[in-house]
C-alpha cells in the first residue's frame, strides 16, 4: 500500500471551484454553493453507481452543509494540506465519505478522475476514510463514535497545547449519538472550554436499519447537548442560506463553550426516490435508479444555472 500514501503524492491544487471569492454578496454566495452542491450530489450518485456498493443516503443528507464548509467558510490550502494553520474537518460519520472524497477532489486535493476508483482494491478511496492514503483527510473514521473523540482530541491540541485559531468541524450521524464515546469526548469538550470545536449533528432520522426512534430513541438532541456543556444551534440542513448563517454564527463564536449545530436534514435528499427511504442507507443504484437519479440531478442543475 506504500504507494497509496498522501506522503507519495503530490496533489494539483487546483480544483474545479475554489474558496468563495470575498466580494460576492450573500445571495450569490448562496446561489453560487446550491450549485456546487448539486455537483457533489452527482458525484456521490456516479461513485456509488460506479463501485455499486457504497452509502449514498447519508451522504446526500449532509451534502449541503460539507458544501458550505469546503467551498465558503473553512480556512484550508489544498496545496498544502498539512498546513498547521488550516481549520480541521473529521467526518466521523465515515461511512458517508463519498460526500468528503467529492469535496476534497473538487477542491483539487487529488484529480477528480479518481473518484471512480471508490472502494476498488489498492485505491486510496476506501469505503471508510484512511488519512494515511488521501491529502486532505485529517482523520480515519468508520467506526462511529470514534471520529468525533479524535475531533475533541484535535481541537484541545490546538487550543491548549498549540494556542492556534483554527476551528475543527465534525460531522456525526443522528444514529452515531447512540455510541457512549460520544457522550465521553463531549464530556472533555465542555471540560476544556473547546470553542474552537463545533459539531454537526445529521439529524436525517434514519440510521442503518430503522428510524431513530425504533432503534434508540435519543431526543431531546438539543436539552442532552446542552446538558453537556454545549451551545446548541439548530439550523434546516437544505436551506443554504441557514446553513451559511448558522456555521458562520458558530465559526465566529468564543463563548468558552464547543458548539453543537443540529441540522434537520432529509436522508437521500436531492433524489426523489431515495428521499426518507431506509434502503437507501447502503444500497448501490441499478442502471435504471442510476439515470433516473442523474435526469433528477440534471434537471436540477438546468433550474439552478450549473456552470459545468
Ligand atoms: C461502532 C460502529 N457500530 C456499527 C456500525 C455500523 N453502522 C454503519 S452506518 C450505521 C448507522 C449510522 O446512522 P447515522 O449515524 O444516523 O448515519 P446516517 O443516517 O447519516 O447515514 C451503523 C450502525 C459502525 N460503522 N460502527
Ligand atoms: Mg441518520
Amino acid at each position: 500500500m506504500d504507494t497509496n500514501t498522501a506522503g507519495n503524492y503530490s496533489s494539483p491544487a487546483r480544483g474545479r471551484y475554489s474558496r468563495n471569492a470575498s466580494n460576492l454578496t450573500f445571495d450569490a454566495r448562496v446561489a453560487r454553493l446550491n450549485r456546487i452542491a448539486n455537483t457533489m450530489r452527482q458525484n456521490v450518485v456516479d461513485m456509488v453507481y460506479t463501485a455499486q456498493s457504497g452509502h449514498i443516503g447519508g451522504a446526500l443528507s449532509a451534502a449541503d452543509f460539507v458544501t458550505a464548509l469546503y467551498f465558503d467558510l473553512m480556512n484550508i490550502d489544498p496545496a498544502n494540506p498539512h498546513w498547521e494553520d488550516r481549520d480541521r474537518f473529521v467526518l466521523s460519520k465515515g461511512h458517508a465519505c463519498p460526500i468528503w472524497y467529492s469535496a476534497l477532489a473538487l477542491r483539487g486535493y487529488f484529480p477528480e478522475s479518481e473518484l471512480k476508483t471508490l472502494r476498488k482494491n489498492g485505491s486510496r478511496l476506501q469505503g471508510h476514510p484512511i488519512a494515511t492514503y488521501l491529502p486532505g483527510l485529517d482523520a480515519s473514521t468508520g467506526s462511529l463514535g470514534l471520529g468525533f473523540a479524535q475531533a475533541v482530541g484535535i481541537a484541545m491540541e490546538g487550543k491548549l497545547l498549540k494556542k492556534k485559531d483554527y476551528k475543527v468541524f465534525a460531522v456525526l450521524g443522528d444514529g452515531e449519538l447512540d455510541e457512549g464515546v460520544i457522550w465521553e469526548a463531549s464530556l472533555a469538550a465542555a471540560k476544556y472550554k473547546l470553542d474552537n470545536l463545533v459539531a454537526i449533528v445529521d439529524m436525517n432520522n434514519l440510521q442503518l436499519d430503522g428510524t431513530i426512534d425504533e432503534v434508540m430513541p435519543i431526543e431531546p438532541v438539543d436539552a442532552k447537548f446542552r446538558a453537556f456543556g454545549f451551545d446548541v444551534m439548530t439550523m434546516d440542513g437544505h436551506d443554504m442560506a441557514d446553513v451559511l448563517t448558522t456555521l458562520t454564527k458558530a465559526r465566529n463564536a468564543r463563548a468558552g463553550k464547543p458548539i453543537c449545530i443540529l441540522a434537520n436534514t432529509v436522508k437521500g435528499k436531492g433524489v426523489n426516490f431515495m428521499e426518507h427511504q431506509l434502503d437507501w442507507h447502503g444500497k448501490a443504484p441499478n442502471d435504471e435508479q442510476y439515470k433516473k437519479a442523474c435526469d433528477e440531478l440534471q434537471a436540477c442543475k438546468e433550474l439552478e444555472g450549473v456552470e459545468s
